[in-house]
């Protein structure tokens, strides 16, 4: 019978969780922002200069789960995260992304916001 059981499906469970381990200390990150509720670090694999991912401190999968306390901590500090951000790189202009499920791209199983910050395109030199 067919082995639903592949590698290729990403783990739900928090005990396996990268961004918990993050929060924990268990892994480094390089940190943008912190406070009680939540953390924002950057992206191990950035699409720009200074792409940033912010998270709840709490383990929640997808933003389906979120409470609205959560929800309102995460939104209070998005702004300014993504202004010192900006500012950081040397830009004003960027993307939130923030992705739920598999078939959506999501891969890390713990609620994030992606900052990406976006620059005016350099022309190729090849
Ligand atoms: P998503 O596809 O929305 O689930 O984005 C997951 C992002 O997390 C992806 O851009 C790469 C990043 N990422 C995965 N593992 C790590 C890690 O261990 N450290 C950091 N800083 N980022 C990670």
């Amino acid at each position: 019978s067919l082995n639903v059981k592949s590698n290729s499906v990403p783990s739900e469970d928090p005990k396996d969780c990268t961004f918990c381990k993050i929060v924990s200390g268990q892994l480094p990150c390089i940190k943008v922002f912190e406070n009680d509720e939540i953390l924002a670090f950057l992206d191990v694999a950035p699409i720009s200069r200074g792409h940033t991912l912010v998270i709840p401190k709490t383990h929640i999968s997808r933003l389906t789960l979120a409470s609205p306390s959560i929800m309102s901590s995460l939104g209070s500090v998005l702004p300014q995260i993504s202004n010192a951000v900006i500012q950081g790189v040397g830009t004003k202009d960027f993307n939130i992304l923030q992705n739920n499920g598999q078939i959506a791209g999501q891969v890390v199983f713990h609620l994030h916001f992606h900052i990406i910050p976006r620059f005016k395109e350099v022309e190729s030199r090849s």
